[in-house]
């Protein structure tokens, strides 16, 4: 291999993000995910291990992570941190009733060492529900605004209509661009 195949190469590799998407069960990941993909969404059952898409935005591949998130499984979360670019938060925007826990567990995970560096994206999903809370709404009860660590955006979305998924996505990518390729 000569030295600029070898330098394209990790070229290539620099062009990669990791993209941890989490947050309570049934909230919408696993369809956000197959949306942003291109693929039916129609058969999709409770997650319960994990999905592993990687596709292409922007000349950027993007591995893209979705774990389940049932509560007795939240504990297996950790063994995806390292690395990660960015954390994909999913919120069903119609769940009144876990907006509690879902508040819990999002901020236990901004405190974790190995996420320190990642950009968060709060994805305020089933916005196609009639009475779901808005974005404000859930920004207001996930406690956003006391967020000094990361840089954050939430998003209002629906990955029934696909409102807002790639706006998102392209909101991720360019924040971590900024970030971790200065030189682009
Ligand atoms: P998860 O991967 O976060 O656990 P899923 O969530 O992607 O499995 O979705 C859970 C349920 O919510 C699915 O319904 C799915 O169709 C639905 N859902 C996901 N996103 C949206 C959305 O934006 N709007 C609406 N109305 N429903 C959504 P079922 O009925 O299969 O359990
Ligand atoms: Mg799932």
């Amino acid at each position: 291999m000569g030295l600029l195949t070898i330098l394209k190469k990790n070229r290539q590799n620099e062009k990669e993000m990791r993209i941890l998407m989490l947050g309570l069960d049934n909230a919408g990941k696993t369809t956000i995910l197959k949306r942003i993909n291109g693929e039916p969404i129609d058969t999709i059952s409770p997650t319960l291990g994990f999905n592993i898409k990687t596709l292409e935005h922007e000349n950027y591949k993007l591995n893209i992570w979705d774990v389940g998130g049932q509560k007795s499984i939240r504990s297996y979360w950790r063994n995806y941190f390292e690395q990660t670019d960015a954390l994909v938060w999913v919120v069903d925007s119609a769940d009144r009733l876990r907006l509690k826990d879902c508040r819990h567990e999002l901020a236990q995970l901004l405190q974790e060492e190995r996420l320190a560096g990642a950009t968060l994206l709060v994805f305020a999903n089933k916005q196609d529900i009639a009475g779901a809370l808005s974005e404000i709404e859930i920004k207001n009860a996930l406690g956003l605004d006391d967020i000094k660590s990361h840089h954050w955006a939430i998003l209002p979305c629906s990955a029934v209509t696909g409102n807002n998924l790639l706006t998102g996505m392209d909101w991720v990518v360019n924040d971590v661009a900024s970030r971790i390729y200065m030189l682009d």
